[in-house]
């Protein structure tokens, strides 16, 4: 009879870069950890049990099940961006634009996995490119989504003022388009992130300016009590062929008072004769903008070669 094996210690997953990681573990401290073998499966936010290498390293042995997942699948990859978190907080900005299909997308993906959303309107300080967004800020709004406006850039205490209660005893993802703020957010709400920022960048080997690993941070008491954000590299597409067509209508919640009512059970919402999204939008009850591009995710996910499912 062999020693029994030592039990895993648990950690939690604090950053990814392709596949290294630092981990936390319960005790104190942070440690870059690998994934055993092939594995490449975890994600920031994943509990963990690790074994520690002599070199002060370690190596994730087990991941432990997820409360939620948030994940994006581009043509033939499926990407965790992180598990186990309380909200998603989209940023966009009017400057670069900021582009409604990828925040439909984004947005499709929380509700799936069951997280809240919320959008954080950034750069509200550039005054012409800030009210280039303005209708379709109200738009998310009127549908029920909320939205702070801030300019992650200016004034600290009026930054943390607009996001503390939201923030307050959460985990909070943020995602966007790169060059929407998310790091400036970070670096506003989290005084020592620049160097954090730098202490990973050494340790992970890269060194751009735009954000390449998701990073956890824990928020002062000061800022927001029990808070973590994770800042996540930005992207310019954002696959959601994991999702099925009802996984996606259900996501729109203007077509929630319309679902039911098809003459097909399993209506897309498409081309199916005697739909009643497809009525309520002739009627003007439904924006058509959003439902044509809601059709474009659609077909994206029905002509997905080999769907993934989480
Ligand atoms: N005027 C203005 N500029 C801002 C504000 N917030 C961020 N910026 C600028 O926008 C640019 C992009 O900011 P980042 O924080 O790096 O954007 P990001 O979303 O982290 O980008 P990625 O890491 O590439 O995803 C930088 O030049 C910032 O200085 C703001 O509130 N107002
Ligand atoms: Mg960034
Ligand atoms: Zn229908």
């Amino acid at each position: 009879m062999g020693a029994p094996a030592r039990a895993a210690e648990p950690a939690l997953v604090s950053a990814s870069y392709g596949r290294h990681y630092l981990v936390r573990p319960s005790g104190g401290g942070e440690l870059v950890a690998v994934t055993r073998g092939k594995r490449t499966d975890a994600c920031v936010g994943d509990r963990v049990g690790i074994r520690r290498t002599g070199d002060g390293q370690a190596v994730i042995e087990q991941i432990a099940p997820r409360d939620n997942e948030i994940r994006r699948t581009d043509q033939w990859r499926s990407k965790l961006l992180a598990a186990n978190v309380d909200q998603v907080a989209i940023v966009i900005a009017g400057d670069p634009p900021f582009s409604e299909e990828l925040l439909l997308r984004i947005l499709a993906a929380a509700a799936v996995a069951g997280v809240p959303a919320a959008l954080i309107a950034n750069k509200c300080d550039l005054a012409a490119p800030h009210a280039s967004i303005r209708a379709r800020i109200d738009a998310h709004r009127a549908l029920g989504l909320p939205v702070f406006e801030i300019a992650a850039k200016g004034d600290p205490s009026q930054v943390r003022d607009t996001l503390r209660d939201f923030l307050a005893g959460r985990t909070t993802l943020l995602v966007g388009q790169s060059g929407m703020g998310k790091s400036t957010l970070v670096n506003t709400l989290v005084p020592d992130a620049d160097l954090r920022t730098q202490a990973i960048s050494t340790a992970l080997a890269t060194g751009r300016h735009t954000t390449t690993f998701t990073r956890l941070f824990d928020l002062p008491e000061s800022v927001a009590p029990d808070a973590r954000l994770i800042d996540t590299p930005g992207f310019q597409t954002f696959g959601v062929a994991h999702l099925s067509a009802s996984q996606l209508a259900h996501a729109m919640p203007e077509f929630a008072p319309f679902l039911g009512r098809c003459r097909f059970n399993d209506c897309t919402h498409r081309d199916e004769p005697g739909c009643a999204v497809r009525d309520a939008v002739q009627a003007g009850r439904i924006d058509a903008r959003r439902f044509q591009l809601y059709g474009r995710l659609v077909d994206e996910t029905l002509s997905a070669p080999s769907r993934q499912r989480p």
